[in-house]
């Protein structure tokens, strides 16, 4: 097998506007016409709009390369496009090869024929994928989109979205090469596991091969651990095939963040000719185990969890979407520094959207690595689809089969999904005159294709219709409490605090609240003048139409008027972080009846107002530090009861064993004048949620009342803090904080470059943070709460390094009261 690469540099040409100037291959357009200055920064104040041109117009990439020697003379050469974006067609030497209208897809064609030695040229043209929807509309308009995205196989989310700018990107997103081959090739290669009682795993290794000639070939498949070899078996190649078994006799199992390691091993597999020679390699990457959706019938309904190695785990995650509106610009160690935030969040799951991409391999490889479980929709989102139309169809099942074999090896893979919100939005039962995809057509492409070539190419991972769905009741009906998957969107017309707690769902896979992003990437867009958030500028960075209005709103119910523009920003991300932390605590305290909280949404792809918990730079969130205490493995709770008077204080905990923890509680006023006090010795729960105590307060919400009242829980083990957690009776406007809590911090120099800083408080300071003044950092946790007599240690990884003098000079801490 020879391989060519032709990624690199390539011209990039438009005859409409006479631009032609030199391009990086794997690229995008934004930034080939950014680095030659023919367009401002698309993310800087509102110059998306300056941009919009681009996606309007046709671009022709071209480049030269030179044959290597041997390679015209295989028998197959082949030209491998691993994405294109989108609507393109591709010429060798000016002659025709072929058509591509799918960026999801890996197109391959034919060019031996069109080779020549030496020298040769090649040339790529897309045409607007924007002017093709255009026209296909105007044949026949797809209901439920103003876009009729639908038409095109193309990232929904990049012709704008309730987060996301409209930047129709465009050209050689992904690799591209030369392939060149005699005998035979290794087509495609899938992994099944067998777990067997006596603890042995044995593997079923199917490789399909394309075969040139009728040569006789031999498969060789060796497992390597840690570079051990641990199984080796050789297999005939019959036909197209070679299955061949091995057996792990000492597994290692492969487990989800917190429930254990995430021993990975390698799965190398030749083709070997009658002389032994190897023809064709390549290696997998597997994790030995088991990983199911479980549904059964049960008291409630029908379960919806996720089972690893036998064991149901509670799902801890969010819903991601492309980290970039401009994808090439994504690279390993961005995805590393993004899936590392969710371990570090105590995060088991993703859920990879619908509107978005399928993502890179890196991005499943370090899933694999971090044990992130993967939620995979296919990508269909919030539109209606040409299912009338025979070669959408066939293009859509080309790329369900490339997707599914590239991604199904994948330890993290957990489920399949149809698509994003169709069933709840896009389809229904008087078909398209009514607006929406009849139920029929529907049915052919989510509960037919796509299933089935799940069910055929990767058995081993269910496949689940739509998110959300459910399987008891009308289908059209979203939400039911008995079944399914549920998207929560309450937050916003609701109670934000605690309107979650009237909800029973099996597992909600959506639900959030948006917030600003931090005054350093606030600043990033916007210039002084536009710091407002009533602002143009502002409001350019807001794609939800009611976004900034439902924050402020709901910062009003909650909090006191924030002073500043700063404030405002800070506030929205303490409303949106307490907001979500209610729905997750509530959530999993109905465990097993609830077994998974996603939250919208883990990411940005530009800096913007959004549900993220981690900004388009790479900041955490106010939510983002909740996350790491609502998802920890194990959480101290309370719920409180206003007309009774109490406090049910609940433990859950994902741990396998239960552990000897010592509970206690604190009941000050808003001074911090301790009530009362108490504590309890409990063994906490195994893979459950119990309420282990229960305050009654009467006497004290009479005495202080509703609004003086703060419950302080602490759940300590082997003498450790491990968790803390606040209860209040009031919205936190209503508390009459001290203005000057008189919060002091020492802080420490560690060896490793990190400092600790220990945080103390004269009077009560509800959500303070921590900052280093210009100088972006990493805190171990942040947003906490603190009272008289009380110390929280915080550690903090700054991004450049720094001395004990500096970080003294540059530590602010704040807290809710200087919001207002
Ligand atoms: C959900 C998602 C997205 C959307 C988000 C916020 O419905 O599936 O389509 O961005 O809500 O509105």
């Amino acid at each position: 097998m020879r391989r060519l690469s032709l990624n690199g540099r390539w011209k990039v040409e438009c005859a409409q506007r006479q631009i032609s100037i030199s391009a990086e291959v794997p690229g995008s357009l934004y930034d080939d016409l950014l680095r030659a200055r023919k367009i401002p920064d698309p993310y800087y104040r509102d110059n998306e709009k300056d941009c919009l041109w681009i996606g309007q117009s046709d671009w022709r990439f071209n480049r030269e390369f030179d044959l290597e020697d041997g390679m015209p003379d295989r028998k197959r050469v082949v030209l491998r496009c691993h994405g294109l974006d989108t609507i393109a067609t591709v010429l060798i030497n000016g002659q025709r090869v072929g058509r591509t209208d799918n960026m999801f897809r890996v197109w391959e064609f034919d060019v031996k024929h069109l080779l020549k030695r030496g020298r040769n040229r090649i040339s790529i043209a897309f045409v607007s994928a924007k002017k093709v929807i255009e026209a296909k509309g105007r044949q026949r308009h797809l209901p439920g989109n103003t876009l009729n995205m639908g038409y095109v196989r193309k990232e929904h989310c990049n012709f704008g979205w309730d987060w996301g700018l409209d930047a129709t990107t465009g050209g050689i997103w992904r690799d591209i090469e030369l392939l060149a081959f005699d005998t035979a090739r290794i087509d495609s290669i899938a992994i099944t596991q067998n777990h067997k009682n006596n603890g042995q795993v044995d593997l079923g290794v199917n490789i399909i091969i394309e075969r040139l000639s009728r040569r006789r070939l031999t498969a060789a498949v060796r497992v390597r651990f840690n570079s051990q070899e641990v199984a080796v078996a050789r297999g005939a190649v019959t036909g197209n095939r070679s299955d061949i078994g091995l057996t792990v006799e000492t597994p290692q199992s492969w487990w989800p963040n917190n429930m254990g390691e995430q021993p990975l091993y390698e799965v190398e597999v030749e083709i070997l000719d009658r002389e032994g020679l190897v023809i064709d390699a390549q290696a997998r990457r597997i994790g030995l185990r088991t990983l199911v959706l479980d549904r059964h019938q049960d008291v409630w309904g029908e379960s919806f969890q996720f089972v690893v190695n036998k064991i149901p785990f509670f799902a801890k995650g969010a819903n991601w979407i492309p980290a970039d509106a401009i994808l090439p610009r994504m690279n390993e160690k961005r995805y590393r520094r993004l899936l590392q935030d969710c371990v570090d969040a105590n995060m088991n799951m993703l859920r990879v959207w619908g509107g978005g991409i399928y993502e890179d391999d890196v991005f499943y490889d370090i899933c694999d690595e971090l044990g992130i479980c993967v939620w995979q929709d296919f990508m269909f989102a919030c539109s209606t689809y040409p299912i009338f139309d025979v070669s959408f169809m066939k293009n859509v099942r080309a790329e369900a089969e490339d997707n599914i074999k590239r991604l199904r090896n994948h330890p993290c893979l957990a489920l399949w999904c149809g698509n994003n919100e169709l069933e709840m939005m896009n389809v229904g039962a008087g078909g398209w005159a009514s607006g929406k995809m009849p139920w029929e057509d529907y049915s052919k492409l989510f509960d037919n294709l796509l299933p089935g070539l799940v069910k055929d190419l990767s058995p081993g991972t269910a496949y689940w219709p739509s998110s959300p769905h459910s399987t008891l009741g009308d289908r059209a009906k979203h939400r039911d409490p008995r079944s399914g998957d549920a998207h929560l969107w309450i937050l916003g017309d609701r109670e934000p605090l605690e309107c979650a707690r009237e909800c029973q769902h099996r597992f909600v896979s959506e639900f959030g609240f948006q917030s600003f992003p931090a005054p350093k990437t606030v600043r990033s867009f916007a210039e002084k003048r536009d710091r407002n958030i009533a602002s143009p500028i502002m409001e350019h960075h807001q794609r939800q139409p009611n976004g900034n209005l439902s924050i402020m709103e709901k910062i009003l119910k909650c909090f006191r008027m924030p002073e500043t523009f700063e404030s405002t920003l800070w506030l929205s991300q303490i409303l949106q972080a307490v907001a979500v932390k209610g729905v997750v605590e509530h959530f999993r305290s109905e465990m097993p009846r609830t077994m998974g909280a996603l939250y919208w949404q883990l990411n940005d792809c530009w800096p913007v107002a959004s549900w993220s918990s981690i900004d388009y730079y790479g900041r955490w969130k106010a939510l983002h530090y909740m996350a790491k205490q609502f998802f920890a493995p194990m959480n101290i709770t309370g719920l409180e009861d206003k007309d009774r008077g109490t406090v049910d204080i609940h433990v859950t905990s994902d741990r396998l064993e239960s552990k000897a923890a010592a509970i206690s509680w604190v009941v000050t006023d808003v001074a911090g004048n301790r009530f009362l006090t108490g504590k309890k010795n409990v063994r906490t729960p195994v893979n459950a949620d119990r309420r282990v105590a229960t305050l009654r307060l009467r006497t004290a919400l009479d005495k202080l009342g509703d609004a003086s009242v703060i419950v302080w829980l602490e759940m300590k083990v082997k003498g450790e803090p491990l968790q803390r957690n606040v209860v209040l009776f009031a919205r936190p406007k209503q508390l009459s904080l001290s203005k000057n809590p008189g919060i002091t911090h020492d802080v420490k120099a560690n060896s490793d470059g990190t400092l600790s800083v220990l945080l103390r408080s004269q009077q009560v300071a509800l959500w303070s943070w921590v900052e280093l003044k210009g100088v972006d950092a990493k805190f171990s946790n942040n947003f906490m709460h603190l009272r008289p007599g009380m110390t929280e240690s915080v550690t903090i990884a700054p991004a450049r390094r720094l001395t004990l003098k500096q970080v003294k000079q540059k530590l602010m801490v704040r807290s809710l009261v200087d919001t207002y």
